[in-house]
């Protein structure tokens, strides 16, 4: 093995500790003081493995390694170090230790590649504080909205470009930490799988081939706070009734749609919040993925004409929706993932190819750079959940095949 099992194992537990809810799981949401605690731990460690590093205009940290050949495109290693709330250790990090690990292989070696390296650590990739994931990869890639850096707010109501700000950024050039096409050659991912096949398959690594698409909304809901004992049911303008029928009609539309679609309502607040008083506000988001683009369109097209039906059913209803995030089902590069096997082969590891029913940075990557995704077991198939965990042997295997790729695509003619 190139890699060192005690430096994967000391990452993943410092990292760990950047935590703002320790003993019930892991949260650390974006521009907050364990963003800040745990940016610095990876800044640190990219420099000690002879990284130049700076931070792009929206959070993301940049360690740069020269290449022979300037002018070759970069081969780009990470993943994210944000976390969902009262989620796990490895869901993000990862893909961060398996960045540095690579860095400082690659440093042990005294290797100068031939391409530029860089190994990133991107944030708000689980948009658990604002609502859109897969922040700082859209931020490359291009896909980010002033719109939404204003309107997309936390649980206090603070918008991400406020939070931007507080944290020491400038939301204003949010369009700067936008990677030309052509600079990027290949970007590499390491995740865990966050599901069973891996483990019950005795698999050591997953190359991933397809990555679902993904559509989140965010439905308000204006009905009419009454007195619970004494309006009557039929003169009611109930927003949480209103939710629930359509909580209930996502379930059913992703069902029907079948082919692997999934429809979830994750996060839902309403208003006043008084056991005697119908709720007049709600505000809940959708979250819908398949491996097929047209059903998660048929999900949402169903969903619209629900919405029309509900507010013809009572028109005291308004019913808003906003698009959080959308990204189309995507299909990883063939020769990233043939180099993939070759090195598994090479490393004696046993693969299989996946698809992934989660999102990932990786998938928007593929808008500038060919990628690859590479995937270790999650115990139980469990994640985004204080239980989530990947054996350090395990995680090892998969940062040994992306150290080993990375090295072969950044000596690639
Ligand atoms: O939601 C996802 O699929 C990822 O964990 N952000
Ligand atoms: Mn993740
Ligand atoms: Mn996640």
């Amino acid at each position: 093995m190139k890699t060192q099992l005690e430096r994967i194992q000391r990452d993943i537990e410092a990292l760990s500790a950047f935590n703002a809810t320790p003993g019930q799981g892991l949260t650390r949401l974006s521009f907050t003081p364990e963003h800040a605690q745990a940016a610095q731990y990876i800044q640190q460690a990219m420099e000690a493995a002879g990284l130049k590093v700076r931070t792009d205009p929206i959070g993301t940290l940049i360690g740069r390694l020269e290449g022979t050949d300037p002018t070759a495109p970069v081969v780009m290693v990470g993943s994210h170090f944000d976390s969902v709330k009262h989620g796990g250790n490895f869901d993000g990090p990862a893909g961060i230790v398996t960045a540095l690990e690579t860095a400082r292989v690659i440093h042990d070696e005294g290797i100068t590649p031939r391409h530029p390296m860089e190994f990133v650590a991107m944030i708000e990739e689980e948009g658990a504080r604002f609502g859109s994931g897969l922040f700082g990869s859209r931020g490359m890639t291009g896909r980010l909205t002033q719109e939404e850096l204003a309107s997309n707010h936390d649980d206090q109501g603070i918008s991400t470009a406020q939070a931007m700000e507080a944290f020491g950024l400038d939301p204003a050039r949010y369009r700067d930490a936008v990677r030309p096409k052509g600079e990027i050659g290949s970007f590499l991912e390491l995740h865990i799988e966050q599901g069973p096949i891996l483990e019950s398959t005795g698999t050591q690594v997953g190359i991933v081939e397809t990555v679902v698409g993904i559509c989140n909304l965010e439905i308000t809901i204006e009905g009419r706070p009454d007195h619970a004992g004494t309006t009557p049911m039929d003169m009611r303008a109930d927003a949480l009734l209103a939710a629930a029928k359509l909580t209930l009609f996502v379930n059913q539309a992703a069902i029907q749609a079948g082919n692997g679609t999934v429809g979830t309502v994750g996060k839902l607040s309403l208003l006043p919040g008084s056991g005697n008083i119908v709720p007049g506000w709600v505000q809940f988001t959708v979250d819908v993925r398949s491996p097929r683009g047209d059903c998660v369109n048929q999900v949402r097209e169903a969903l619209f004409e629900e919405i029309r039906r509900l507010t013809q059913e009572n028109d005291q209803l308004t019913i808003k929706v906003r698009t959080l995030m959308e990204m189309d089902p995507v299909t990883l590069d063939p020769h990233v993932r043939q180099v993939l096997q070759e090195q598994g082969e090479a490393a004696g590891l046993t693969t299989r190819t996946m698809s992934s029913g989660a999102g990932h940075d990786a998938m928007v990557m593929a808008d500038i750079a060919h990628v690859g995704l590479v995937f270790v077991p999650s115990k139980g198939g469990r994640s985004h959940c204080p239980e989530e965990w990947t054996d350090y042997n395990q995680l090892q295997n998969g940062v040994e095949l992306v150290c080993r790729t990375a090295m072969a695509l950044a000596a690639e003619e």
